[in-house]
């Protein structure tokens, strides 16, 4: 096992990881920016280093001074966390040619997957079905209308260097497909330095569910558990769960064995995501995330596998402890991103100091978090304050914990999005497992926010209004009962009950 590591990321990512060399008895080098001077994690670490400005571009996308960090502390591998450098080819291979290992899939195969055009061909090749349309970049738009016209209106124009939701364009004719071809191709041109753009079908209302795997250095490949995500908004991932409540064990297991299939027929090693997108029982791969992600922590939860030490036991060469069939999913989970972002004013970013805090517990809870009471959150980078991720042995179960949770969650100061995961929780369709990505707009989450909010003015619907609204008068009062409790103590002769 290494001796140490670095951890080249913030926030709670960075704990997560260092909470797994802890155990397996690893030192942690943490890294940080001017913003980050007062956050837990470079306090966790055994060693921190300041590596430069709050702007990430300064600070967590250096990859020279990160290196140099690594190399001046005798760090023997770099974890990249998600975000940041995590799927940057370019940082993969630097590592390397410094002598020190990168923790997460080759150079290689990192470069590939970032081409999506490149990754369907694989795909294709590998037998892992695609969403029907063409592996071929358009080169002018008379051949790229007689695709479209082929394929079948909607098509989607998406850029090859294009990923997580930018660069991609829904085209419903041909009236509109050059003006969206030439928008699309200008979007990746100035977001990726890449104009190169390709299409395919439509898909409407889908459901995105994903695999998460673990590969080794040894040919061993596995699928821990598949996770639904639809409930995003602007691609931005919100709450998760796992495993996904459409999937039959018949088809969650085509489709894990799809995702292997895709894992090996790249040379996948260490811990990646499989995406897909799932439509009236078909499905349809889409990407490949070559890091761990943020919601990892769910498919912990219903395997009991710890996916943080797996990815430095496999970079440091050792066997997956485990083949296909020990893996079982117990029970169901769900991941609340709580993010101090006001849900009502279009999900701007509300960061600032946190004035109170205090974090649920009890049964089947799990909290990732990097903040205390007294942090401010800075505004540079994400607004995540905390993952909260809740255990049940069924999806009802699980449910009934993340709103009991979030009852308990007590974050004064900020404004935070617990009101959305509420009205999510609450919501009919969703209580029945009825989610596509577009779950938010086509079940009006939006005005049951509203009532959220509005219903937790009064007291006692949360336990940080119980808490905090009322501190005056709650203090008031139990100055008055334990004066009265004090009185008839003295006055009683009984004794006092414990
Ligand atoms: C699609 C699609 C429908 N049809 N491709 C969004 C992120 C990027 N990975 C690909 N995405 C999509 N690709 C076809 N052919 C719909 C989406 C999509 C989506 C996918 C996953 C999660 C949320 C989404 C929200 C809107 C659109």
């Amino acid at each position: 096992m290494f001796k140490k590591v670095l951890i080249a990321n913030r926030g709670e990512i960075a704990i997560r990881i260092m909470r797994a060399c802890r155990e397996l008895d690893v030192s942690t080098v943490a890294v940080y920016s001017d913003a980050d001077k007062n956050a837990l994690f470079p306090k966790y670490a055994d060693e921190a280093y300041h590596i430069g400005p709050s702007p990430s571009s300064q600070s967590y996308l250096n990859m020279d001074k990160i290196i140099e960090v690594a190399k001046e502390s005798g760090a023997e591998g770099i974890h990249p966390g998600y975000g940041f450098l995590s799927e940057n080819p370019v940082f993969a291979k630097k590592c390397k040619a410094a002598g020190i290992v990168f923790i997460g899939p080759s150079s290689e195969v990192i470069e590939k997957m970032g081409s999506k055009i490149a990754a369907r061909k694989l795909m294709i090749e590998a037998g892992v079905p695609v969403v029907p349309g063409y592996d071929k970049a358009i080169e002018d738009v008379d051949e790229a209308l007689e695709m479209a016209d082929s394929i079948g209106y909607p098509v989607m124009i998406k850029a090859s260097a294009g990923g997580g939701g930018i660069g991609m364009k829904v085209v419903y004719s041909k009236d509109d497909f050059k003006s969206s071809l030439v928008s699309i191709q200008s979007v990746a041109q100035s977001a990726f330095g890449d104009p190169t753009v390709f299409i395919e079908k439509y898909v409407e209302e889908p459901r995105h569910i994903e695999f998460q795997i673990l590969a080794d250095s040894h040919g061993n490949t596995v699928y821990v558990s598949d996770r639904e995500c639809s409930i995003q908004r602007r691609h931005q991932k919100l709450m998760e769960e796992a495993p996904s409540p459409v999937l039959s064990p018949e088809l969650r297991k085509k489709m894990g064995e799809a995702a292997v299939k895709a894992a090996k027929s790249i040379g996948y090693e260490n811990a990646g995501t499989v995406e897909f997108l799932y439509s009236k029982g078909d499905f349809y791969f889409l990407e490949v995330n070559t890091r761990l992600q943020v919601e990892h922590c769910i498919t912990e939860l219903v395997t009991g596998i710890d996916l943080a030490k797996q990815q430095l036991l496999i970079a440091c060469g050792k066997e997956l402890p485990f083949k296909q069939e020990d893996i079982k999913i117990t029970g169901h989970a769900f991941e609340c991103r709580i993010n101090a972002e006001d849900p009502l004013n279009d999900f701007a970013p509300s960061p600032g100091k946190i004035t109170r805090y205090r974090s649920p517990g009890g049964p089947g809870v799990r909290i990732d978090s990097g903040v205390y009471m007294g942090y401010v959150i800075p505004p540079f980078y994400d607004s995540m304050v905390a993952k909260l991720c809740t255990w049940g042995e069924t999806r009802e179960e699980a449910i009934s914990r993340m709103k009991r949770a979030l009852y308990e969650f007590v974050i004064v100061g900020v404004t935070t999005n617990i009101p959305f995961h509420e009205a999510v929780l609450s919501n009919e369709a969703f209580v029945r497992g009825d989610l596509t990505t577009h779950f938010i707009e086509d079940n009006n989450i939006l005005e049951a926010v509203k009532e959220v909010v509005e219903h937790e003015k009064g007291k006692g619907s949360t336990l940080a209004s119980v808490l905090v609204n009322n501190s005056r008068k709650t203090a008031a009062a139990t100055a008055a009962v334990s004066a009265y409790v004090n009185a008839a103590k003295q006055q009683s002769n009984c004794q006092q009950t414990k």
